[in-house]
């Protein structure tokens, strides 16, 4: 692998998702197998870096987000081994992997939380988590809501109760315990002595819990999680001040080695308050959720970039720029609908179906668009073969916690999640030989299988792979965004990027200033010719 220890300012990372990805044994799940397998076709594709949402052992009651050993393979995706020959065929690609860490919470089958049970009230092995005793017989200790719906706590035969943000199978460790630093201090070196180039923390905002685990004061059905609704001053769980001790932790540990990079999955808004994870001493980034939710329109997008630059740059680091991700419907699917369900709910059946036709013409947009921007940005599994949401998977086949803790009322996000296409003839189009699949794919993946769209002017994949190059020849992730004012309108956005003018129409036709066509989201488009509604083009100055 090439030094540069700049490497997460500019990089493209592609998300792969272990279970979905490509199954290499044919059970229906995706493993590390099946990634040895199609490692090549990232490179063709043109991407960065992978990160791996978890592979470690563990019960999947929440997708492998609930790790009962964080120093192991699940069986399920394969070997440390097989993890070995992954990274190795990675760097030989120029491919940085990082992998994700899950410090919020451990599985109950961890264990620690094992020992906790055991061990009973009262002991060290209980304040590696959170145990406390009930206001009453029948009443838990606060009133916090889990983000999966219900109650956040759970009691225990012996009348004690521990927390859980998450699912029951996912109770909280005790971040004031200098025993659970210790320990992941440990899985850290543990990854990065194994040679992996960085992590992805999830839910980094809320490992500090406020000293007492005080009631929250707004009501928690209204709140919830969406973090829009909440005052984080006030708020006892997250972005708690605390938990910058913990990233300073996990930085220093990080600064051990070269080049490697550590970014916060932090559901914080304002970007003011975010921008405070990725602090010179703290997180190297951090998904910027604020990008993610705002809708296709100029004057939102615009500001949204602007704050991003602003926040971002104040402290010195890049921003990022992320659309979709294995918590989120599918971008192309999102764009398909003026209103969309809430995040985590997901769409199922019952919801009004989306326009495809429109997703797709506006998620590929927001792609080019995105691409161009000066920072790291960040792919989810699928979404170069401009993959939609699997809106129409029954009750029957549901995963995802949020489903039962909610009886089904909020669908959860399964969707997004379905074994990705790789050959439009084959069993489970490509995703094994087998035909086998965790979950069922819909028939329209069919028409988005890779095979499918190869070598295909105009495809999705192409013009990923074009959109990719292109920022790379001109350096794209490391430039300056200056906007062209006079092309900006309510309907119409333009900036310069290093040698390159970006222009989205958003509604009507725009006429293209001169220069060379590198790339465009409008098929068969020529530099004399007029930009669409709802495309993008990237031209040579
Ligand atoms: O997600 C953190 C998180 O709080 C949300 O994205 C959440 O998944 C969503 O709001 C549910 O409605 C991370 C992981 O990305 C997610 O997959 C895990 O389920 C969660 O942490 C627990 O580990």
């Amino acid at each position: 692998m090439q030094k540069d220890a700049n490497w997460w300012r500019h990089a493209v990372i592609y998300q792969i998702y272990p279970r979905s990805f490509a199954d290499g044994n044919g059970d229906g799940m995706g493993d590390l197998k099946g990634v040895l397998e199609r490692l090549e076709s990232l490179k063709q594709l043109g991407v960065d870096a992978i990160w791996f949402s978890p592979f470690y052992k563990s019960p999947q009651k929440d997708a492998g987000y609930d790790v009962a050993d964080y120093t192991d393979i699940d069986p399920l995706f394969g070997t440390l081994a097989d993890f070995d020959a992954v990274l190795e065929k990675a760097h030989s690609l120029g491919i940085r992997v990082i992998i994700d860490l899950v410090p919020n919470h451990s599985s109950d089958q961890h264990p620690l939380f094992q020992a906790a049970l055991k061990a009973g009230k009262g002991s060290p092995e209980r304040e590696m988590y959170h145990f406390r005793d009930g206001k009453d017989a029948n009443t838990p200790p606060n009133n916090w809501p889990s983000v999966f719906g219900g109650n956040a706590w759970t009691q225990i035969e012996d009348g004690q109760w521990y927390l859980h943000i998450f699912d029951s199978s996912q109770p909280d460790f005790n971040w004031d315990n200098p025993k659970v630093t210790e320990f992941f201090h440990g899985v850290l070196r543990f990854w990065f002595d194994r040679g992996v180039d960085g992590f992805r923390v999830d839910v980094a905002h809320s490992l500090v819990k406020a000293k007492g685990l005080p009631d929250l004061k707004v009501d928690p059905e209204e709140v919830g999680f969406d973090p829009s609704a909440q005052d984080y001053k006030d708020h006892p769980y997250w972005g708690q001040e605390g938990v910058h001790e913990v990233i300073r932790g996990f930085r220093s540990v990080a600064n051990e080695y070269e080049d490697r990079a550590l970014c916060a999955e932090a559901w914080v808004l304002p970007l003011s308050n975010m921008a405070k994870w990725v602090r010179p001493d703290e997180y190297h980034q951090s998904f910027n959720f604020g990008y993610l939710s705002t809708s296709w329109k100029a004057a939102d997008l615009k500001k949204v970039i602007d704050d991003s630059l602003l926040e971002f740059g104040a402290v010195g680091a890049p921003s990022t720029w992320v659309l979709s991700n294995h918590d989120v419907i599918r971008h192309v699917t999102r764009m398909a609908y003026d209103e969309v369900p809430k995040q985590g709910d997901g769409i199922g059946p019952d919801y009004p179906q989306p326009d495809e036709a429109r997703g797709q013409r506006v998620g590929r947009a927001a792609t080019a668009f995105m691409l161009a921007l000066p920072g790291s940005s960040y792919l989810y599994q699928g979404e170069e073969l401009g993959l939609p949401e699997h809106t129409t998977l029954e009750a029957k086949f549901r995963e995802d916690p949020t489903f039962f803790r909610t009886n089904g009322e909020r669908v959860g996000r399964d969707g997004c999640r379905v074994p990705i296409p790789w050959e439009a003839d084959k069993p489970a189009f490509g995703f094994n030989s087998t035909g086998k699949s965790w979950l069922p794919q819909p028939e329209n993946y069919r028409r988005y299988a890779r095979s499918a769209q190869e070598g295909i002017a105009g495809s999705t994949l192409e013009l990923y792979r074009q959109l990719l190059k292109v920022r790379k020849q001109f350096n794209l992730g490391m430039g300056k965004l200056t906007w062209v004012e006079d092309l900006c309108d309510e309907s119409t956005l333009a900036f310069d990027n290093s040698g390159v003018r970006v222009i989205a129409n958003f509604a009507g036709t725009v006429a293209l200033p001169a220069g060379e066509l590198l790339a465009t989201t409008q098929h068969d488009l020529t530099i004399e010719g007029v930009l669409e509604h709802d495309q993008v083009a990237w031209i040579r100055l």
